[in-house]
């Protein structure tokens, strides 16, 4: 269900439900390679949401080091869409239906300006968010956005957004509010975009901190940290198990591992390698997405991702009904199986929040998809509209907050600057909002109770400015392609 790299020609590792098999290079400039998931799906028109997952798979080369640029691709199994700016493509299944997608093939042709010797490609899972009309604000939630006749407010297109007292505007009483228009640029969740399916994995984490230089691993991880300490959080790292396997010496970097279960092994069955990454700042996050050539969501997308279509219900959470289940009961802990035994009752969605008070010391985020099981449906696996899981829960997320009007949606091209994000228009930490709660989010079900941290239109963390490395806090990236 999460990601996997591999390098190119060389042995397969997987992390999730996504494998790249049989990876060969054909001369400088193609790459072939089979892949595989589980639960893929792509809807027709008349069956809700009428959408399709799919996985974004894009490549970095070593020797020179750069993110590789993609001329074409072809398949005679899948759908492949390369974007004009072939950071990568993305792949869907051809023909309506829900199967696994059981060894494509897919050929990729590379631009070789530079001979290259190693490519690695990586692979993050998607879902598809059609373009359409849908709700802002549910009128109840702490400090939601709202129209300015205090009801939710439709958007119904990408236009300029201004504030006011009309229920075509925001509502001025909102706090953290744009001080001039949301311009057309702005991404309002009207029109089409993808999202990861999952919130971003210590897998997938610690194989971009391995990708990186010893100087910009300096910016985004603790080099100094001892053989199996952990690389992003002091203290308790709170079920987060990326350490370091190998210590740079400036020149050669770092090498992180999982070891989730502590004995000082690494990349182990049980090693947590598809838990949500938490202990990310958003200079973290945003330099994650850049590579990933992906970008943060907004926070209207975030609440389009959560509610789809519907009229709010007030206080909802991302399943669409205002009642959550804690999980709290771990089986197969740390692998790729890792679930929870707790049972919701029916209008309860499954949500890893609010601690577990006889052990909180030991709680933190679980597995991506931790709660989507073959036969539940959209509330008990605590899915959002579209399919994407853990929107409530798990670890918070950051989202462009509307403060910040010069973000226009672009995507990252696959490079750092110095380590760091530097895609013009992207908020700094002020400028980017958490949604969704995390792990430790009191949330019960009693409708008055004051937080409700997990709820679609809750923006409780307005203020906050987010710019260290929280142990609840994670990345979940999107882009229009
Ligand atoms: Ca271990
Ligand atoms: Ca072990
Ligand atoms: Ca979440
Ligand atoms: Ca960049």
């Amino acid at each position: 269900m999460v990601a996997l790299i591999f390098y190119a020609w060389a042995a397969v590792v997987w992390a999730n439900h996504v494998r790249f098999h049989a990876v060969e290079r054909l001369g400088d400039d193609r790459v072939v390679f089979r892949i595989s998931w589980d639960h893929a799906w792509r809807l027709p028109p008349d069956v809700a949401p009428s959408n399709h997952d799919a996985v974004w798979v894009f490549g970095k080369s070593f020797h020179p080091r750069r993110h590789v640029r993609i001329l074409s691709a072809h398949s005679p199994d899948l759908d492949a869409n390369v974007p004009d700016d072939g950071t990568g493509v993305m792949l869907k299944m051809k023909n309506f239906g829900q199967n696994p997608v059981v060894d494509a093939l897919c050929t990729l042709n590379v631009s070789v300006a530079e001979p290259i010797q190693t490519i690695r490609l990586y692979a993050v899972e998607m879902v598809y968010v059609p373009q359409g009309a849908f709700y802002l604000g549910d009128g109840a939630s702490k400090f939601a956005l709202c129209a300015g006749d205090g009801q939710a407010l439709k958007i119904a297109s990408e236009a300029g957004l201004d504030t006011g007292t009309t229920a075509q505007t925001l509502a001025t009483g909102a706090v953290h509010l744009p001080e001039r228009p949301l311009p057309p640029a702005y991404p309002k969740g009207f029109d089409a975009f993808y999202v990861m399916k999952y919130e971003a994995s210590q897998r997938q984490y610690a194989d971009f901190l391995n990708s990186l230089t010893f100087d910009e691993q300096t910016e985004r991880m603790n080099t100094n940290a001892p053989i199996g300490a952990n690389v992003l959080l002091t203290g308790n790292p709170r079920r987060n198990g990326i350490v370091m396997a190998q210590r740079g010496d400036g020149i050669q970097p770092c090498l992180v591992a999982l070891d989730g279960d502590g004995d000082g092994i690494f990349d182990e069955a049980e090693d947590g390698a598809s838990r949500a990454c938490n202990g990310l700042a958003w200079q973290d996050a945003a330099a994650f997405l850049d590579w990933a050539a992906l970008r943060p969501m907004t926070e209207l997308e975030f609440e389009k991702l959560c509610r789809g279509p519907a009229y709010p219900l007030p206080k909802e959470y991302p399943w669409g009904t205002p009642y959550a289940k804690n999980a709290v009961e771990i089986v197969d802990d740390g692998t790729v199986y890792e679930s929870v035994s707790d049972t919701p009752a029916p209008g309860e969605g499954l949500a890893n929040h609010g601690g577990r008070f006889d052990e909180a010391f030991v709680w933190g985020p679980l597995r991506c998809g931790f709660a989507a099981r073959e036969t539940t449906g959209r509330v008990e696996a605590g899915a959002g509209f579209y399919g994407a899981f853990e929107l409530g829960g798990n670890v918070w997320e950051p989202c462009v907050s509307v403060k910040s009007t010069a973000f226009d949606g672009k995507r990252g091209n696959g490079e750092l600057f110095n380590g760091a994000s530097d895609v013009a228009g992207w908020p700094g930490p002020e400028g980017v909002i958490l949604r969704g709660g995390g792990w430790n989010s009191l949330v019960v079900n009693d409708l008055d109770y004051e937080f409700r941290d997990l709820a679609v239109s809750d923006r409780f963390y307005f203020n906050l400015v987010h710019n260290v490395r929280r142990n609840t806090t994670g990345v979940r990236g999107a882009g229009n392609f």
